[in-house]
C-alpha cells in the first residue's frame, strides 16, 4: 500500500526523529496493508488517530444520548416483563457508551475531555437522537430500524484496523442483536393485536424508516471522510453501500410483521444487484446535524442534568480512589 504521506511529521525534526516516524510509517503501511491491527502503543499517523477519535467518541456519545428516547419509556411500558428487557436495553446503551469512551482515551483524549465537548454541544452524536419517541410502538421501531441499521453499520466495524475499536464492537453487536429482537417482538405483537395497536406500530415505522436510513451517513459523494476511512481499514463499506443492504434486509422482515415501509420507490435493481430506495431528504439530515432537529436542544439539556446530578458519584469515586492508593502505598 503507499505510504500515507507522513501527514503528521512535523517540519523540523532532527535527522534520529525523522528516521523513526519513517519507520513508524513503514510498519503502519505494512499492517493496513496486511489487513492487520494498529494497537495503542503502535506508531500511527495523526490524521488517523484524529479519524478514529472523531468516529469512536461520535459512536460513545451516540450510545449515551440514544438511552434518553428509550429511557423516556421505562415507567410507561405496558408490563413488567417489557419494563425489565426496556430497562435491560438501555443499561446495554451505557455500556457501550463506556466501551467506546475507553476504546478512544487509548488514542489519548480523556473522557472528562470528551464529555465537556458534547455538553458544550461542540461534538457529534447520531442524528437518529433527536427524534421524538411519541407512543410505545416507537420501542419497537426504535429496536427494529435503529439497532438493525447499528448492527448492519457496526457488524464490519468489528474488522475495523484499530484494536480497542474493533473488540469493543464485537461485543456491542452482540447485544445489539438481541435489542434488534426485542423492537420486532414489540411491532409484531402490536402488528397482530388490535387495529389500533397495528396502526400505531405503521405510525411508528413510517416516522422511523427515513431517520433510520440516515444514520449511515450522507450519501457517498457527499461523504468527505469515508474515502480515507476505507483505505485504512475503518470503515470497509461506504455510507450507501450499507444503506442498501440494510434496506434489503428490512424489505423481507416488514412482509413477517404485516407492515409496510413508506417507501414505494424500494427495489432491487439487477443490474447493478443492490437494493434501491426512494429519495431522502438530505436538507433535513444537515438541519438536524446543526442542532436544528426536533430534539436536539432537548437531549442536550438532559445530558448536561445528568452530568450535573452525577457529580457526587465522580467526587465520591475520586475520593475512593485517592485512599485505595494511599492505602497501597503504605502498604
Ligand atoms: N449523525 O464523511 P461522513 C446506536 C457526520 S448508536 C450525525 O460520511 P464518516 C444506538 C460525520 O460525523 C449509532 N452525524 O463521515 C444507540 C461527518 O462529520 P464530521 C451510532 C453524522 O465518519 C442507542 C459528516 O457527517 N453509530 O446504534 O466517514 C440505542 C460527514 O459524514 C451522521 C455510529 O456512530 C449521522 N447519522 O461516516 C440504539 C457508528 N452521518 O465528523 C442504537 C460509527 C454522518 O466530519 N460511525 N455524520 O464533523 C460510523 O460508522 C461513521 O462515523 C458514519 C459516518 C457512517 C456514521
Amino acid at each position: 500500500m503507499a505510504s500515507q504521506n507522513l501527514q503528521s511529521v512535523p517540519a523540523e525534526l532532527s535527522p534520529e526523529e525523522l528516521e523513526r516516524e519513517q519507520a513508524g510509517q513503514a510498519y503502519f503501511d505494512r499492517i493496513i496493508s496486511e489487513d492487520s491491527r494498529i494497537e495503542p502503543r503502535d506508531w500511527m499517523p495523526e490524521a488517523y488517530r484524529k479519524t478514529l477519535l472523531r468516529q469512536i467518541s461520535q459512536h460513545a456519545h451516540s450510545e449515551i444520548i440514544g438511552m434518553q428516547p428509550e429511557a423516556n419509556w421505562i415507567s410507561r411500558a405496558p408490563s413488567l416483563k417489557r419494563k425489565a428487557i426496556l430497562m435491560a436495553k438501555v443499561q446495554d446503551e451505557a455500556g457501550h457508551g463506556l466501551y467506546l469512551y475507553s476504546a478512544a482515551e487509548t488514542l489519548g483524549q480523556s473522557r472528562d475531555k470528551m464529555t465537556s465537548d458534547l455538553i458544550a454541544g461542540k461534538a457529534r452524536y447520531s442524528s437518529i437522537f433527536n427524534y421524538p419517541a411519541i407512543s410505545w410502538a416507537d420501542m419497537g421501531a426504535i429496536g427494529w430500524l435503529v439497532d438493525g441499521a447499528a448492527i448492519c453499520n457496526q457488524v464490519p466495524l468489528c474488522r475495523a484496523s484499530y484494536g480497542p475499536y474493533g473488540r469493543a464492537m464485537v461485543r456491542i453487536c452482540k447485544e445489539e442483536s438481541f435489542h434488534q429482537r426485542q423492537g420486532f417482538e414489540i411491532l409484531l405483537e402490536l402488528s397482530n393485536g388490535t387495529p389500533a395497536q397495528k396502526q400505531m406500530a405503521q405510525d411508528a415505522v413510517n416516522r422511523w424508516y427515513a431517520p433510520a436510513l440516515m444514520m449511515f451517513g450522507p450519501p457517498d459523494d457527499d461523504s468527505p471522510n469515508s474515502k480515507q476511512s476505507m483505505a485504512w481499514n475503518i470503515k470497509r463499506f461506504s455510507n450507501d453501500e450499507l444503506r442498501s443492504r440494510f434496506v434489503g434486509m428490512m424489505v423481507e422482515q416488514v412482509k413477517v410483521l404485516g407492515l409496510t415501509l413508506p417507501d414505494k420507490d424500494i427495489r432491487f435493481n439487477e443490474e447493478t444487484k443492490k437494493w434501491e430506495h426512494g429519495p431522502l431528504d438530505w436538507n433535513e439530515f444537515k438541519n438536524v446535524l446543526a442542532g436544528k432537529g426536533p430534539c436536539n436542544a432537548q437531549r442536550l439539556e438532559r445530558r448536561r442534568e445528568a452530568h450535573d446530578d452525577g457529580a457526587w458519584v465522580r467526587e465520591a469515586a475520586a475520593e475512593y480512589a485517592r485512599k485505595q492508593a494511599e492505602k497501597e502505598y503504605a502498604a
